[in-house]
């Protein structure tokens, strides 16, 4: 059996949910900025969560959601950044957490999720800046000032080992094409800074409420070697410590393992780390741990060149190129995303077995394009098979492997714009009205899926 007090939810970003871009103070973000390609959403209305934050909270709680993740716009608090504090983006902050305590449903608040203020970016570029660092202990003491008593759960970053990719993530076009050490320090200073950053998140937030609960998160995701071949296995291992252990590690022990720093020295791209930094870090370690899933990844010998120069390019080339092989015992989405619940199981366990803390599921989902029938609704079987699997391998990792996990959230409870804005590609238990450019009239409408996992709740995982 799951606990009594298992949080059932959903996670949102605040870019794919608010809109109100420019309303209320709020700054540009590195997404507002962004150059959209043609047929493809901006990120300026989203689906207008902003303004409608009430009546999606009401449908939340009529599903039973016992808990919400969202994050928090770091331009709509700090709109450049610096030390100028928006005071409205607060106050929005602070009814949307009165609103879902009211409503019964559990805040879970994510300091950062990929969008900063623009003008932080153009000043300083990206997260191997110190001053990204100063700039997020600005943000985290704005809001924790507003909301930390009243929030229980925190954690600073999405996705966090997401900074290995730091320098696509944000422009490095003042680098050569071929400044490979240039971009992997970049990536390596982006990870320890954002170590920082999150351990300065953890430290404040337990000094304004000792109750809170403070965690980490990455993006998960188990990698199997495509066959039994040494060379093979080996490979599946290191991409795979690499790639989900390089982050947990310091996060959740409070330090780098020796492998991250050999392969660092080796290499030579060591991360600039001061004395205090590291001493923040060990002593600020996470209650929790979370992660979001989607899907397993297959090596194969070829899948990472060993003459590539460095640890992190063989992983960003395993991760975005398409070497990747396609696993053939299993099905993919209509993104080619892996669909593996199995692997699930798989990683709850490795997570479990390493660190022995409580874990959430803070993402899973199935992303596909659909539309209104002419009864309003969205027959979505799919969605509802894909995720009573995955929860059926997380009760079975709960009940039969003994791993602790407390809650269940899946990516996208209301449809969002995806992480490349793509409105076509939905999530939700409930449909919103818009297109990618047609912003139609943003209504509501329940799916299938919206009852189903009513019952899913109300059952504590039982249906
Ligand atoms: C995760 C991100 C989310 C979300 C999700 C689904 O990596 O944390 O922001 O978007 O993936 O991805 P997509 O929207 O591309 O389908």
């Amino acid at each position: 059996m799951l606990r009594k007090d298992f949080l059932w939810g959903g996670s949102v970003s605040s870019m794919q949910t608010e809109g109100a871009w420019n309303e209320d103070g709020k700054g540009e973000s590195n997404y507002d900025a962004r150059v959209i390609k043609d047929g493809h959403s901006d990120w300026k209305t989203a689906i207008d969560f902003y303004h409608r934050y009430k009546e999606d909270i009401k449908l939340f709680s009529e599903m039973g959601m016992t808990s919400y993740r969202f994050s928090i716009s770091w331009a709509r608090v700090l709109p450049f950044g610096d030390e100028e504090v928006n005071e409205k983006g607060l106050d929005f902050y602070e009814d949307v957490v009165d609103e879902l305590i009211a409503n019964g449903i559990e805040p879970i608040v994510c300091m950062h999720h990929f969008d900063v203020p623009n003008k932080l970016v153009q000043d300083h570029g990206g997260w191997w800046s110190k001053e990204f660092i100063e700039s997020f202990k600005r943000l985290t003491i704005a809001v924790v000032d507003r909301l930390g008593k009243k929030v229980k759960y925190w954690f600073p970053i999405n996705e966090q080992n997401a900074m290995m990719f730091s320098s696509a993530l944000f422009p490095s076009s003042d680098l050569a094409q071929n400044d490979v050490k240039g971009r992997d320090r970049r990536s390596t200073q982006s990870i320890h800074n954002a170590q920082v950053a999150g351990a300065f998140l953890r430290k404040y937030v337990k000094e304004v409420n000792p109750d809170a609960q403070v965690g980490g998160m990455i993006s998960y995701a188990p990698f199997y070697p495509v066959d039994c071949n040494p060379v093979t296995i080996n490979k599946a291992k290191r991409i795979q410590e690499a790639f989900n252990f390089l982050t947990l590690d310091p996060m959740v022990l409070g330090e780098y393992s020796s492998e991250t720093l050999a392969s660092w020295k080796r290499y030579d791209i060591m991360p600039d780390m001061s004395d205090d930094e590291l001493e923040l870090l060990k002593n600020n370690t996470s209650d929790y741990i979370g992660f979001s899933y989607y899907s397993s990844r297959l090596v194969s010998d070829q899948s990472a060149d060993d003459n590539n120069p460095t640890e992190m390019e063989n992983i960003m080339i395993t991760m975005m190129s398409n070497k990747m092989e396609k696993n053939p015992y299993l099905e993919q989405s209509e993104w080619s995303w892996t669909i593996d619940e199995v692997g699930l199981r798989t990683s709850l366990n490795d997570i479990y077995r390493r660190y022995k803390k409580p874990i959430i599921i803070l993402e899973c989902g199935l992303g596909v394009e659909e539309t209104l029938n002419d009864e309003n609704t969205v027959e979505d079987d799919y969605r509802i098979e894909y995720l009573r699997n995955h929860i059926n391998e997380t009760k079975k990792a709960v009940e039969i492997d003994g791993v602790d996990c407390f809650g269940f959230l899946t990516w996208g409870p209301i449809d969002i714009l995806s992480s490349q804005a793509e409105m076509r590609k939905r999530y939700g238990f409930i449909y919103v009205n818009r297109g990618e450019t047609d912003l139609k009239d943003l209504n509501r409408y329940k799916k299938k899926s919206f009852s189903w996992f009513q019952n899913v709740i109300a059952s504590n995982g039982e249906d």
